[in-house]
């Protein structure tokens, strides 16, 4: 039987569910918009892995879309894979469906809507409709893999719906969800089109898990300010008969392995080019070529550097790596467009022979490249707009040499600020207010690098990822019998 037509595991008697007696913990079975390649470890970053860990201890399930499309998609059963002590089970879209679910309402409208753009959000009916149908498809494609007792962890706005529809088809195991995005300000959330929807959908799963304290109190602010809903004890919320323990989990890094992946490359030659009185410093970027990211106020920031402190002038270079995303939506497009024009702006107008002030690589690199890049400068610059958390800034930091570290250049507006006090935050729309911080990066007396740095390390490795799998299932599985009580036993309950 090919794989795709492999009948679920507990679908009327055909095949015995696995091993549920041998288990010694319920079944984690994680949903998420696209399945990691869990085969690819060098280019599956922490978090897959961390998932991969957490489903294989429990011999659980990933579920998701391939990615791929088809026309016949809606008649074709999910392709089941085992991998390891793991499932992986992937539908196909048609191509209708991944045109109104994903690039449309999840990418057009939600996207920018809770990254606070509602001036860039679209939101057409008909994606929209194609958004609920997407999920509730979703839902039919997954309920006959499920077993009971399964703890079902959901993951981001693609799939907001998905505790509704699973519940709706007799689904009873506990259902958690984690937004990997901002949840934004309470008047931005209420203007989205189908935020009553959403909002209504939101309150369906146990748990709703946010990146941020402030997050939690946006959504908190929603649910009492727009459903009516009111704060119980503990995390819990409860609106229009509903009842959700809305809490926070910082994401983390493998941070003992990136650290490992950057310390690999010493001793060995620089990836850039050395400058021929060894004088220069590299400021590094590295983000997906999205507009939340900030990169042309961060390239403006860098012209103002060289305009307004000209000391640093043949002896500081810029490195983006920025490699493509969502590329066929229009306004992907628009931003590759002005980020090109400023690299060309700044490398005529400053550049020489000799030197090449703006490095810009629009593609993806192996994590240990971008961990020896991140090791051999001296500013991480890390200036989103808005970031759920932003993972960079946590590798800038692992990869750093304790002995001399560099210095992390933060937007007030990623979630990971919240956490990394001592990194110099900054306004990423404030220009001059960044050049200036860049020259303070530049010079910094090493023994203001160091205690920055080592406050820095230590808050990055408290808050690995790790910890944040652990403190989500911790949550998950208290939840069930003492919702108020969950933290009082993991690293978050501490700090
Ligand atoms: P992203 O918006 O993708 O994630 P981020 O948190 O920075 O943002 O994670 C990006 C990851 O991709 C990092 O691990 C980084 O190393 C890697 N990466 C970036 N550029 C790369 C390149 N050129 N080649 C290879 N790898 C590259 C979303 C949210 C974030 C949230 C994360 C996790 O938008 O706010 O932090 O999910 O929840």
């Amino acid at each position: 039987m090919p794989d795709n037509q492999k009948a679920p595991a507990n679908s009327a008697g055909e095949e015995e569910p696995t091993d549920v007696a041998e288990r010694d913990s319920k079944r984690l079975v994680v949903v998420s918009n696209r399945v990691a390649n869990l085969n690819a470890k060098a280019q599956t970053g922490g978090l897959a892995v961390a998932l991969g860990d957490a489903l294989s201890a429990s011999q659980g399930l990933w579920f998701g879309w391939s990615g791929e499309t088809s026309v016949d998609a809606k008649e074709t059963m999910p392709k089941i894979e085992t991998k390891g002590d793991l499932t992986v089970a992937t539908i196909d879209l048609t191509p209708e469906e991944a045109e109104g679910y994903y690039l449309g309402y999840a990418n057009r409208c939600l996207w920018p809507s809770l990254h606070y753009r509602l001036d860039l959000a679209l939101c057409n009916e008909e994606h929209a409709n194609i958004y609920f149908e997407v999920n509730a498809r979703f839902a039919d494609n997954l309920m006959p893999l499920l077993e009971p007792g399964d703890m079902i962890w959901v993951h981001d706005y693609h799939l907001i719906p998905l505790a509704e529809e699973l519940k709706r088809r007799g689904c009873t195991s506990r259902i958690g969800f984690f937004l990997h995005t901002p949840f934004p300000s309470p008047e931005i959330f209420a203007a989205v089109p189908h935020q009553k929807r959403l909002g209504d959908a939101l309150m369906r799963f146990d748990v709703v898990g946010f990146q941020t304290q402030s997050d939690r109190e946006n959504f908190a602010r929603y649910v009492c300010g727009f459903m009516n809903g009111e704060e119980l004890t503990g995390d819990l919320l409860t609106a229009q008969g509903q009842t959700t323990n809305a809490a926070v989990f910082p994401i983390g890094i493998d941070v003992q392995g990136f650290a490992n992946l950057a310390a690999q490359g010493d001793g060995q030659p620089s990836l850039l080019p050395v400058a021929p009185d060894g004088d220069m410093k590299t400021i590094i970027g590295v983000d997906r070529l999205d507009y939340t990211k900030g990169l042309p106020e961060r390239l403006r920031a860098f012209e103002a550097l060289l305009e307004q402190y000209p000391q640093h002038r043949r002896h500081v270079r810029f490195v983006q790596i920025a490699p493509p995303t969502r590329e066929t939506l229009p306004v992907y497009q628009d931003i590759r467009r002005e980020v090109e024009r400023l690299v060309g702006q700044i490398n005529g107008r400053f550049g020489d022979l000799n030197w090449q002030p703006v490095i810009y690589l629009h593609r993806p690199f192996p994590q240990d490249v971008l961990a020896r890049l991140c090791r051999e400068s001296a500013v991480g610059m890390i200036t989103p707009l808005r970031d759920g958390m932003n993972l960079v800034a946590k590798e800038y930091i692992a990869a750093q040499r304790p002995e001399d570290p560099g210095v992390l250049v933060l937007s007030r507006f990623a979630g990971a600020a919240e956490q990394l006090r001592e990194a110099l935050l900054i306004n990423p729309h404030d220009v001059n207010e960044m050049a200036s911080t860049l020259d303070r990066a530049l010079t910094m007396p090493r023994q203001e690098r160091w205690a920055r740095y080592n406050r820095l390390r230590q808050r990055v490795e408290t808050y690995d990822v790790t910890n944040w799998r652990d403190s989500f299932m911790q949550t998950f599985a208290s939840s069930d019998a003492d919702p108020v009580n969950v933290f009082a036993n993991n690293k978050l309950g501490a700090a």
